[in-house]
């Protein structure tokens, strides 16, 4: 099977389909050059398919949108384990003892020595019993006033007893033990939440999917699904949020418009808030997101469905809805990203470095002043291992932690 789907690959090289766009500028060669053979190699060498295996390739808008030059740098690194033997780790924070606090997808939360020690599951955690695989507990971020208040928040989804699966962001404060979690307090319930952020005035984001056919949410201003939220550290809305006047609207909407976002940091230089988000069969993205803006789901996408069906006829561009930065096709299924701001790694400094999934790899990505990506570099691909969080320690280390059954917490360091 292997086989054919590489034939397959190497034979049926076709041309893009011709979208109604107004002559958009094509890529160069240079650009389109390697992506595709790549992610063949990538199949051949870690023997999972990619979810495009027709190298289906819709014409970007802008010649830097997507198949940037593949760049390598001179940066000397190893890859030391920290910790293996997690099942399915999610997310990963820097605690002040020095221990790191870790969710665990089908399980809740633990904590890990710097020497690599798991600690017994963190009572208090929330039960997370699931239907469906691509969930569980997500993402853990600490209060920036932790150190004082001891305060967290969580994403999860889980199914109650007698109920459907339900999505939550709660806040709670960690002990000083590091043992249970108390004061716990829903912020948010329905919606899939995945990755939140903290802004420097204090107020959260919080990004949601919407994973479900025929994805009627993303686009819906009743619904907090497949949308970037903005709410105070008690889960009320942001007074200025872009649709607080309209009554139907949910008034915690910062954007709206994405499918399966996982990934989200603050630029280090302009504090834009960017994003990558998953589309279903290719055409993830990455977004600059920016108040009452729309970004498309499922109205324009780069990617198809899941079955291969186009998306509202394979459009791909449309007036009022935002444009990415940049896209990927085929998914490179990304999960935890950060802008690398430390000095352990400076070849790497101000890039985004974003985990693949289904992709086996890190990702960098250069950008320009004016926020344009004018590199990739395909980091870890000989692991193959599925890259689920990405995040610098207060060593200025870089981390990522690897989503399979006895996942590891890898340390980045230079030689
Ligand atoms: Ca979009």
């Amino acid at each position: 099977m292997k086989n054919l789907i590489l034939a397959l690959g190497a034979g049926l090289i076709i041309a893009a389909p011709a979208f109604a766009q107004n002559s958009p500028p094509k890529p160069t060669a240079e650009q389109l050059a390697k992506t595709y053979e790549e992610d063949q190699l990538s199949l051949e060498k870690c023997g999972v398919p990619r979810n495009a295996a027709d190298d289906y390739r819709p014409t970007p808008l802008l010649p830097d949108q997507t198949r940037a030059h593949r760049v390598t740098t001179d940066q000397k690194f190893h890859v030391e384990t920290v910790a293996k033997g997690l099942a399915n780790p999610w997310a990963l924070a820097f605690l002040p003892s020095g221990n790191m606090l870790v969710t665990v997808r089908k399980e809740g939360l633990r904590t890990v020595s710097p020497n690599g020690r798991i600690s017994e599951l963190i009572a208090g955690t929330p039960v997370i019993e699931n239907k469906f695989a691509l969930f569980g507990m997500h993402d853990v971020l600490l209060d920036r006033d932790f150190a004082i208040n001891r305060t967290l928040y969580l994403t999860y989804v889980t199914t109650p007893p007698g109920g459907a699966s339900t999505g939550y962001l709660v806040r709670a404060k960690l002990s000083a033990d590091e043992k249970s979690l108390t004061d716990y307090t829903i912020l948010r319930e329905g919606t899939i939440a995945r990755r939140i952020l903290q802004d420097n005035d204090g107020s959260l984001f919080v990004v949601t999917a919407d994973i479900t056919t025929p994805y009627v949410s993303a686009q819906s201003l009743a619904s907090g699904a497949g949308k970037v939220l903005h709410i105070n550290t008690n889960g009320t809305p942001r007074g200025d949020n872009p649709f607080a006047p309209n009554p139907k609207a949910d008034p915690s909407i910062y954007a709206l418009g994405v499918r399966d976002p996982q990934s989200m940091a603050f630029h280090p230089v302009t504090h834009d808030l960017w994003i990558i988000e998953n589309e279903p069969r290719g055409g993830d993205e990455l977004n600059v997101i920016k108040s009452g803006k729309n970004y498309g789901f499922p109205l324009i996408s780069y990617g198809r469905d899941n079955d291969g069906a186009l998306l509202n006829g394979g459009l791909t561009q449309k007036a009022g809805l935002e444009q990415p930065v940049y896209f990927w096709t085929p998914s490179v299924a990304f999960s935890g990203m950060i802008f690398y701001t430390g000095d352990k790694l400076p070849k790497w400094k101000n890039s985004i470095l974003a985990g693949g999934l289904s992709g086996m790899q890190l990702v960098r990505i250069e950008l320009s002043p004016e926020g344009r990506v004018i590199g990739e570099e395909k980091l870890l691909r000989d692991m193959c291992r599925r890259i689920r969080d990405v995040r610098m320690g207060p060593d200025g280390d870089l981390y990522v932690i690897t989503d399979h059954e006895d996942g590891e917490i890898l340390r980045i360091v230079p030689n």
